[in-house]
């Protein structure tokens, strides 16, 4: 954490505090992002995007797949991770080596050291897809950050407090911002607003959202 703030506690240059433990890293991944697009082409290809249904019978506006030995699945059990792909009754593909890499010198960059993610969740929003306001807890350890990678259209992340009636703060995130949390942040609740039409000379008309976790 040290080297990110000056001794007024200000956040580094092109860095931004939005909370105890939680950092965005704004286009830490502008350089890897062709490389991280081409790996969520591959997963893709394996583990094609699919509308995922949530326990109380709605179809998610995004898009999701995953990578690595656990993926995050709903349907009208629950939320959970699960080793094989539901779809295929296959094992996820592996995590590609740059999100490996990715997730570790973002996850440095934040103070946390020895992060080695085991799952990623890779989100698809087209113009009009929204994540409602969540906690991320179906992971089995809560001490471990996430890291989250945004790439194509830009969209409005909103970061809350560990109440879902907490106030939320409305975080622009576009192509190549990173962010990292964990610690007292780990629990805040998060979302996603409605995806603006746009064009991405990137990715076309969509974002793609990555987030690494140890979820086992
Ligand atoms: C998104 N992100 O940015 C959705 N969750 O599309 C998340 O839900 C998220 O960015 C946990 C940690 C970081 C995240
Ligand atoms: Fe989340």
């Amino acid at each position: 954490m040290q080297d990110l703030f000056d001794l007024s506690g200000e956040a580094q240059a092109g860095t931004e505090s939005l909370a105890e433990g939680a950092l965005v890293l704004h286009g830490f991944a502008v350089k890897q992002a062709t490389a991280l697009l081409a790996a969520i082409a591959e997963v893709g290809a394996v583990a094609p995007f699919r509308r995922m249904v949530t326990p109380g019978g709605y179809e998610m506006s995004v898009a999701m797949t995953n990578c690595g030995t656990a993926g995050w699945v709903t349907d009208r059990k629950g939320y959970r991770y699960a080793r094989l792909d539901p779809e295929s009754g296959k094992p996820w593909p592996a995590l590609p080596p740059p999100l490996l890499a990715l997730a570790d010198a973002a996850a440095v960059m934040a103070g946390y050291v020895g992060f080695v993610p085991d799952a990623c969740l890779v989100n698809r929003y087209e113009p009009g897809a929204r994540l409602s306001l969540h906690q991320d807890r179906d992971e089995a350890d809560y001490r471990h950050p996430i890291v989250s990678v945004s790439l194509g259209l830009p969209a409005t992340f909103q970061f809350g407090g560990l109440k879902r009636s907490d106030p939320v703060k409305k975080v622009p995130l576009r192509h190549g911002d990173v962010v990292v949390w964990g610690g007292p942040s780990r629990l805040v609740h998060h979302g996603v607003l409605t995806l603006k039409d746009g064009e991405h000379p990137a990715t076309g008309r969509c974002r793609f959202n990555l987030t690494m976790r140890k979820a086992l």
